[in-house]
Formats: structure tokens, sequence, C-alpha cells
């Protein structure tokens, strides 16, 4: 038997206090205005927050919540975290050569993502050699020549991996996979593949598009909206303003989560004065403290209430002409629903059947329903089912296609719709691949690529050697860090192109490149003028961003210019693409992307609109559901509550109020009561008491899985915290080493990161 195990950094200066009830409000001003001030200094964080979310400004990076419409923008469109991140990007602080002379990669692999974040923003161009025991400077012609030398070197174009974290600007991304797929592979892993894949591959194959079917107005206008598996005080801040206008308008809201998170519960709005007093507006009217994954039992039990009460009063619930005109599938699903066992139901959710039926009334006696969901729901084994299920109730009461309803899933990363939309995916369709290689004049590779978990399969296995990392830190963020960062390795050459320094800088292939890149927030001047960039949010929302502020160092490139170069480097005339014309002026990629994306037509000028446009999306647009079957499928389930082992418990693992993604602002988590800290596990008295541990306790966390490893995190402080019995949290990526590999979502292949079975042991350390 194998053990991996995590060694377990002391945390002297911890402390817990009770969790705040609500979101926001003047702490929230306080915190993100001395964020920036201190890494920023005053005058450039003025200037950077004075643009975020403006017309003519630039998207911020930290969540794609859709901006209002151009009306209706505060002066300060920006919430805490935004905040965060703009003086993240603007830190003063610079890593540049001398920073990797004084610190070797043998002194970098000791050191916490928090203190990597700490030293400044990368400079320039840097090499680790075959064997080197530091990074070094490079010029950028040598460095693209390095790729390029490793890249047609290979056997075959699929032993290079291509990965795109979701900051990446839509013209970045339309040639990056057009580098990829002219090279010859699809292996286009994202970082959606961690996070919203499982919404992908449901919605598609039930409503015919990936993608979410409200518009901003529609949540301001719902009656009843539904929050899944969503902590948006904390990750979706803006979402807030959103509730608050909606809860205004008379609209109720349900919450199911298994903890009682600070921003569903009461927001202060810190942009109107009764928010800053103190004096919010209460959020959820109803909330369900569910078990982990307990989301399709409860969905299957809502969807029998809800045709219980359509039976005895015919025409109340169900939308029956929708049904028949718009729908496949419904009988099938009502045998199904109907035989749904109450007492699996309530074991499954650990919820009251009492409150199932509160629930299922406030559904029944809604005509506007929108349902938000993010990773509570995606990141779970049945992932898919769960989501598949909110179609059908949906379906049921003909919430898509109308206003103030609709399916709402919230991703993450700013442009991470955006980059799929441009073809970031390693099973894009016939289609878009036939209009790229008719546009281009090549012929595009249609063996279907690498996704993340692959991914990290292939380098294991030595079937791929070549690493390219476009944004993100990929060694972090995937699960079961000791595999996952043995595969990158034993790459040959691993390339990360990046704004600060992470551990995907540290975990290298034989030779590694760190290509610094210009930020968001920054001026781009590439070839000579004014550059700009177009993004996409959650709700196909598209448009321009285009940054202000000095670029860190005169060396950064752009992410367009950067991938042009390597792509030029690498194929030179091969296919005649205009690599460097290209790189010159963006319009002309956006011409090729108005020939080659759905729904992108006269991309040129559309973007160049206030506020920009909106993709078509047929079922909301016309209830048009472009499945295979040409309508919307209602589909059918078997609730797979899977046992739990005496003794082990379900770990989630979530992100704290400080930090973005694999990205670690600071060390507290406010609206959770956990300060100068991160090694904790959020644990119920029940559990505590059962397991005959106390509060305060440092234990190891190890967890068991069919391939025979022991998996080991260790040095946790439990906390006494609400959270259903069984189930408890911490933060990622510190538990990332008790994922494992193949532990992952029914066909969206995304890891279980909501769902990790472990035991706790005393503390060895
Ligand atoms: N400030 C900040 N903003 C961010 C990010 C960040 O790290 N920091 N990350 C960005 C990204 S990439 C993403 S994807 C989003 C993530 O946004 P969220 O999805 O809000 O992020 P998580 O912290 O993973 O929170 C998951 C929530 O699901 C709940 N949950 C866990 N298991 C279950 C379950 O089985 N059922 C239900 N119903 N709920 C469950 C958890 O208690 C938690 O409240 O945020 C984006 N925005
Ligand atoms: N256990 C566990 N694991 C998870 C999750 C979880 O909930 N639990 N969530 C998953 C999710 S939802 C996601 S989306 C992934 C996130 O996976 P990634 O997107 O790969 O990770 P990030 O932490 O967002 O990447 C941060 C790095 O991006 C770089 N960067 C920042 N801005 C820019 C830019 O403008 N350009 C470029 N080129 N680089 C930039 C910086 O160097 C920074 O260090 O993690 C996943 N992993
Ligand atoms: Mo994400």
């Amino acid at each position: 038997m194998t053990t991996h195990r995590t060694a377990a950094p002391v945390e002297p200066d911890l402390e817990v206090t009770p969790p705040k009830s609500a979101a926001a409000g003047l702490p929230a001003v306080a915190a993100s205005l001395s964020m920036a001030a201190r890494q920023m200094g005053v005058t450039r964080a003025a200037r950077g927050l004075a643009r975020l979310n403006q017309v003519d400004g630039f998207d911020c990076m930290s969540c794609a919540w859709p901006d209002p419409s151009p009306e209706h923008r505060h002066t300060a469109e920006f919430c805490e975290s935004g905040a965060k991140a703009v003086a993240f990007e603007g830190d003063t602080r610079r890593a540049g050569p001398e920073f990797f002379a004084a610190h070797g990669l043998a002194d970098l692999e000791t050191r916490t993502e928090h203190w990597m974040g700490q030293q400044g923003r990368l400079t320039h161009p840097m090499v680790k050699r075959d064997g080197g025991t530091h990074y070094e400077p490079i010029g950028w012609g040598e460095a693209f020549a390095l790729v390029a030398e490793h890249l047609n070197g290979l056997r075959s174009p699929d032993e290079a991996v291509f990965y795109t974290s979701g900051r990446t600007s839509n013209e970045a991304a339309f040639v990056y996979q057009l580098f990829s797929r002219a090279y010859g592979t699809n292996n286009l892993p994202d970082c959606s593949n961690m996070c919203h894949e499982s919404t992908s591959v449901g919605l598609a194959d039930t409503i015919g598009i990936g993608k979410g079917s409200v518009s901003l107005d529609d949540v301001h206008d719902a009656d009843l909206i539904v929050i899944s598996g969503q902590n948006p005080g904390t990750n979706h801040p803006r979402m807030l303003s959103a509730l608050e206008i909606a809860k205004r308008n008379g609209a109720k809201i349900i919450a199911i989560n298994p903890l009682r998170e600070a921003g569903l519960l009461k927001f202060n709005n810190p942009q109107n004065l009764s928010g800053l007093a103190g004096r919010g507006t209460d959020l959820a009217d109803h909330f369900l403290q569910i078990r982990s994954d307990g989301d399709l039992a409860l969905w299957q039990a809502l969807g029998h209430l809800l045709l219980a009460k359509e039976d005895a009063n015919p025409g109340s619930v169900a939308d029956r002409e929708f049904i028949a005109e718009h729908t496949v599938g419904f009988e099938a699903w009502v045998a199904h629903v109907r035989d749904v066992d109450r007492d699996e139901v309530v074991a499954a959710t650990g919820l009251t059947w009492a409150e199932i039926e509160r629930a299922a009334d406030m559904f029944a006696s809604a005509t506007k329903i929108v349902h938000c969901w993010a990773m509570g729901i995606t990141q779970h084994r049945n992932a898919v089912a769960t989501i598949k299920e909110f179609v059908n109730v949906a379906l049921l009461q003909g919430m898509i296609g109308k206003p103030g309803a609709g399916l709402c899933p919230v991703r993450g990363h700013s442009n991470v719709q955006g980059d799929r939309t441009m073809g970031i995916w390693e099973r894009s369709p016939d289609s878009f691949l036939d209009a790229l290689g008719v546009e281009f004049g090549f012929e595009p590779p249609r063996e279907h690529g690498l996704d993340a978990v692959k991914a990290v399969r292939a380098l294991r296995d030595g079937q791929a050697s070549v690493f390219v990392g476009l944004g993100g830190n990929f060694v972090s963020a995937m699960p079961d860090t000791e595999v996952t960062e043995a595969a990158l390795r034993s790459a040959r050459l691993t390339v990360q192109v990046s704004t600060k320094l992470n551990r995907s800088h540290v975990v290298t292939g034989a030779t590694a490149l760190i290509l610094p890149t210009l930020g968001r927030t920054e001026r781009d001047d590439t070839g000579g003028v004014a550059q700009r960039v177009t993004v996409e949010d959650s709700m196909s929302a598209v448009h321009a961003s285009r940054g202000r502020l000095g670029p860190a160092s005169e060396l950064l490139r752009s992410e367009v210019d950067i991938v042009c170069a390597l792509a030029d480097a690498t194929l030179g005339d091969r296919h005649g693409i205009p690599w460097r014309g290209f790189a010159q002026d963006y319009d002309t990629i956006r011409d090729r992307i108005s020939r080659v994306v759905p729904g992108c037509e006269n991309y040129v000028l559309k973007i160049r609109n206030r506020g920009g446009f909106t993709l078509p999306h047929p079922p909301r647009d016309s209830r048009t559901f472009p499945t295979t079957r040409g309508k919307a499928v209602f589909s059918v389930s078997p609730i797979a509550a899977v046992q739990v082992p005496a003794g082990r418990l379900i770990l989630q693992t979530l992100r704290s109020h400080d930090q973005f993604n694999t990205t670690i602002y600071g060390l507290d988590d406010r609206y959770r009561g956990i300060h100068a800290g991160r090694r904790v596990v959020f644990i119920s008295a029940a559990d505590l008491a059962e397991l005959g541990l106390d509060d305060g306790r440092i234990v190891d966390l190890v967890s068991e899985w069919e391939d025979g490893v022991t998996r080991r995190a260790d040095g946790f402080r439990l906390v006494e915290y609400s959270t259903p019995k069984g189930c408890v949290a911490a933060y990622y990526p510190e538990t990332n080493p008790l994922i494992p590999l193949d532990s992952v979502a029914l066909e969206s292949n995304t890891p279980t990161s909501k769902w990790v079975v472990i035991r706790m042991e005393p503390a060895t350390g």
C-alpha cells in the first residue's frame, strides 16, 4: 500500500470567532480599499478601481457575474473581491531576475501559495534549463524558439497539452485554440473541466446548449430565486446587489447549502446608506441545510410533490402547453418520480419532509423562477444527473424562455464561458472544426483531445511530454497533488504564461519557461496601437475590456502576442496563417471570429457598441431546443446515494473569503470567523461528540480510495460549525492531496472536489 503525505505548516496565530450572519457592509469597503492601497499605492489604486467594470474600462477578473446595463452602473461597480483582484495584479513589488537568483527551486518548493503571491509581478521571461537549479533570464525570441524546438521534436502533436485558465480574453483564446489545432491536436483542457463542465454536459444534453438561459433582468424580475451550492457573498458579491433588487421587487429566495453562508442570509449593501448602517436586506426565506450531494434526491422529491399538487388541481403547477409543444420524455419522468421513496430522500438530504414540502409550496405558487448554482453542485459524482433534475423541474413548470425565469449556472473565472465559445474545448463539435478549417484552409484534427484529468494521466504515463499553461495554476488547482506534481515533473518542457508566481512555476518539467504577461488592468499597446480585448460573462453578454494602468514591466507582452509568437515560431507559414498580423491588430482576429464562431457575425462592429451584445441562446430567445431530438429532454436518473463507512466523513473543499482559487490573498475567512490561518476543518457538534473529539483539536486527514493508496493532509484544527452531521468542510488547495485523480463526476469527468471520503487521526506532527 502506498501512502501520499503532505507536510503541515504550523499556524500559531490562528484564531476562531463566531461566524457572521450578513455579508458586505462597511467592513467590505474597508477591506477592499486597504488591500488595494497597500499593494498598489493610493493613486494607482484609485485609478485602477475607477475603471473597473465601467463601459470604457476593463472587465473585472474576479468572477463572471454580469455587469448592469450601462445606464444602471454605479460609479463604483466593484466588490471587495474585485478590488482584491485588482490590487493583487496591481502589486508594485517585482519578482525579476534578482529574485530568481536569490531563490532557487529547492527554496521555492518549500514556500506556500500565499508567500509566492506576495513576491510581486513577474517581469522577465525566465528559463530553468535541464538540470538547472535556478530560473535565469532568457530573451523572448530564444524562449519562443525553445518551445518550437520541443513541439516540432515530438513524435505526435498529441504529446503536447495546451491548458487554459478562464481569465484569458476571447482574442487570446481564439488564436490559442487555432495554434493548437493548426499544430495538430485537440488537447485543449481548461479550468472548466474542474469547474462547470457538469453544467455544460447536463444542459447540452437536455436543452441543447451548455449555457444558462437568463439575463440580469430576469434575476431582478423573478418571484422565486433558488440558490444551490453557491457562496455568493464571497465568490460573486455583485450577485447580492441583484438579489437585493429582486427582493425589493417581492421575490422569495430558497438557499440550499450544507453551510449557512453569510451571503445567503443577509446583505448590507455598501453602495447605499442603510446597507452601510447594517440595516440590510434579508435574503433566504427558506434555508435547506442539505447533506453533501443530497441535491439529486431533493429535486426528485420536489418533482414528486409538484406532480401531486398538479394531480390534485390540474393546470395549477404544470405548464401543459409548454410540455406538449417543446419537450420529450415527460411520461417516463413522471413514472419515475411518482415512485420516489420518502425515506430514501430524507436519508440522502438530511432534511425533514416538511422542509421539502415547504419548498415545493414556494415553487407551486411562483410564476417566475430563476435557479442559480455553482460548485456545490458541479463537483460531485452525480453532478450531471443533478443538473438534469434541475432541468426536469424547470421544464415541468415551463420556466425556460420566459421573462423572469430560467436556469442560471453562475460561472467562476471571468471569461471561462467566452473561452469555450472561442473553441477552447477538447471536444469541440464538428460544426466548429468545419468552420475553422474552411476559414484557415487546413483540416483540423477530429479526434477528441485530453481534458484536465486525462492530461495528468497522459503526462504521468509518458504519453504527453510538453505542457503549456495559458494562465492558471494547474499543479495546485488539480486534485491528487502528489500524482499531479509527479506527472508535471516527468514532462520534458513546461511553459507557464503568467502574471504572478505560483506553484506551477516550481513543479516543472526538465526544462521550464515562465512567460510574463500583461494583466487585464494594464494598457496593451501591442503593435504600437491601443488594443482592447473582449470577454463573455455568465449570461452570454459579450463586451470589450481595455486596461489603462501602466504595465508592470516594459518586457511584458500581451497574451495574444505571446500565443501568436509561439505559433509563428512553431508553425512558420504552414497553412499561411498571418500570426504576426493578428498580434499587430486584434480587429483582424475578431474578423476571423466573426466567420468561425456562431453568433459572432459582425463581431468587430458589435463590440464597439456601448455595453456590447448578447450571444444567441435558442431556448432563451425562442424556446427552440437544439438537442438531437429537437426538443427539451426530461431525463430519468436513479437516486444513487453512496454509503459512507462508519467513522468516515464526507469532506467538501471550498474557498475562503481571502482567496481567488489557488491565489491566497490573506489568511482570514471573515464571514466564517477564521483569522490568521487556513488549516481548519469545519465539523458538526454531533460528529465531534460521536468521534470523541473536541473543538480546537489538531487532526490529520486521511482519504481512502479504491486504488488502495492512502492520501494524507496533516495538521488541521477542528472548528465546531453548523454543518450537517457526516459532512465536513476545509479549504482548497490545501486539501487537494486528498482527492483521488480518478474520483470524478460521471459523464463530465470533473474531479469530485466536494465529495471526498475521509477519516481523521490524531495529529502525528
Ligand atoms: N473571491 C473569489 N471569487 C471567486 C473565486 C474565488 O476563489 N474567490 N473563484 C471563482 C471560481 S473559478 C468559481 S468556480 C466560483 C466558485 O463559487 P462557489 O461555487 O460559490 O465556490 P465554493 O467556495 O467552492 O463554494 C461552494 C458552495 O457550495 C456548497 N456546497 C458544497 N457541497 C454541496 C452540496 O452537496 N450541495 C449543495 N447544495 N451545496 C453544497 C458549499 O457549502 C459552498 O457554499 O467563484 C469564482 N469567484
Ligand atoms: N479541491 C478543489 N480544487 C479545485 C476547486 C475546488 O473547489 N476544490 N475548484 C476548481 C475550479 S472551479 C477552478 S476554476 C480551478 C482554477 O484553476 P486555475 O484557473 O488554473 O487556477 P487559478 O488559481 O485561478 O490561477 C491563478 C494564476 O493565474 C495567473 N494569472 C492571473 N491573472 C492572469 C492573467 O491575466 N493572465 C495570465 N496568463 N495569467 C494570469 C497567475 O499567475 C495566478 O497565479 O481550480 C479547481 N480546483
Ligand atoms: Mo471555477
